[in-house]
């Protein structure tokens, strides 16, 4: 059956959470068998043991975005710098990146005129690429209908602490996938990339791109070539993990990162070899993203909101969404801003 549009919101930011959470455990683990995998996850079977897995980064910050989003009806700027700004006061240890702690303090400051401004001095002026903005990418898709306003304001968002055009198109890219994917676009899984990359070569053909992609010796059009290899490994039967790790990375940069997450959540569309067979397409997507290792939280994060929007709540066993700190309130957010979305 096809979800409804709520259970779809529930899903994303659910499947965001629990890629977050259950993802945490092989955080920049360099080689995960996939048997740890499996045993990873058959921890979340028994509610008995009563441990809890924290949440990261990732969510406290997509908590932010989502907060921000509902208190202000849309995007304020100011609004959602002084709640990055406050949640990292409050609650520091969440594995922030070690760059954007510097950001997150200027921002606290009363005096500070230009938001943007802590994040375009980062890195010597260049601007953070790290995947902090796409991690928290999400609820700008369910946010706003309209597919130039999720552009839009996804990019400011990130922009907040990622200044730097491969860090901010990551963010816009992950929140054009998980946008397509709450209209049911990965049941036409060549269409859903093919519209992903001619967004995204629309974007990367602005100066700013241009230039970054120059200084930093990437491709032309980094994301639209990244996108482009997703698409070639979409269309090979057997694609090995290392394959995936050299063609598309697994890195805490966003051009190494959010394309792997779309691949995750396409090539877990069908049952994969080596997964459970009463595994859902949830659970799939977030057990292969741990087997790359590398950033496993993050990649799982992004990968679990694309997947979530695409098989909605109902697919998630109660069992996962119990193990994990923050899903009532991921799941209560998902609700408002569904209202908020169809208001708009
Ligand atoms: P960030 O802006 O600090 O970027 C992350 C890192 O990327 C930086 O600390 C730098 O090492 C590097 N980097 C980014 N931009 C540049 C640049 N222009 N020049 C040189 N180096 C650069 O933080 P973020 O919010 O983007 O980070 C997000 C990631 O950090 C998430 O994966 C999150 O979970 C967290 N994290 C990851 C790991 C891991 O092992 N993968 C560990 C702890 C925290
Ligand atoms: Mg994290
Ligand atoms: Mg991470």
């Amino acid at each position: 059956a096809v979800p409804m549009m709520l259970s779809r919101f529930r899903g994303a930011l659910v499947g965001s959470v629990l890629g977050d959470c259950i993802g945490g455990e092989f955080e920049g683990t360099v080689d995960v068998p996939l048997d740890r995998v499996l045993q990873h996850l058959s921890t979340l079977e028994d509610d008995a043991d009563g441990e809890t897995l924290r949440y990261s980064d990732d969510t406290a910050m997509m908590r932010c975005v989502a907060d921000s989003l509902l208190i202000r009806m849309g995007f304020d700027e100011r609004d959602m710098a002084q709640r990055f700004a406050k949640e990292f006061k409050n609650q520091p240890n969440r594995g922030y990146g070690s760059g954007v702690v510097q950001v997150l303090r200027k921002l606290a400051s009363p005096t500070l005129m230009d938001v943007f401004q802590p994040a375009r001095a980062q890195f010597s002026g260049r601007g953070s690429f790290g995947n902090g903005g796409a991690m928290r990418a999400a609820p700008f898709a369910l946010a706003f209908r309209n597919i130039a306003d999720v552009r839009k304001y996804s990019r400011l968002g990130a922009m907040l602490t990622h200044a730097c055009s491969l860090g901010y198109n990551g963010a816009v890219l992950q929140a054009l996938a998980v946008h397509l994917a709450l209209q049911g676009a990965l049941a036409l899984p060549t269409d859903f990339i093919d519209k992903l990359i001619s967004e995204m070569e629309e974007l990367e053909k602005e100066e700013a791109g241009q230039h970054d992609a120059n200084a930093l010796n990437s491709a032309e059009l980094p994301y639209c070539s990244r996108l482009h290899r997703v698409k070639e490994l979409m269309d090979k039967s057997s694609v090995s993990i290392e394959e995936v790790i050299s063609e598309l990375g697994n890195g805490i940069a966003a051009l190494e990162s959010v394309p792997t997450a779309i691949f995750c959540a396409l090539r877990c569309l069908e049952a994969r070899d080596g997964l459970p067979e009463e595994f859902g397409g949830v659970e799939r997507t977030i057990a292969y993203s741990l087997a790359l290792g590398g950033d496993t939280d993050t990649i799982a994060c992004m990968a679990g909101a694309i997947a979530g929007a695409h098989y909605g709540i109902e697919s998630i066993p109660q069992s996962w969404q119990n193990s994990s700190e923050g899903v009532v309130e991921a799941d209560d957010l998902a609700e408002r801003l569904h209202k908020l979305y169809n208001l708009g």
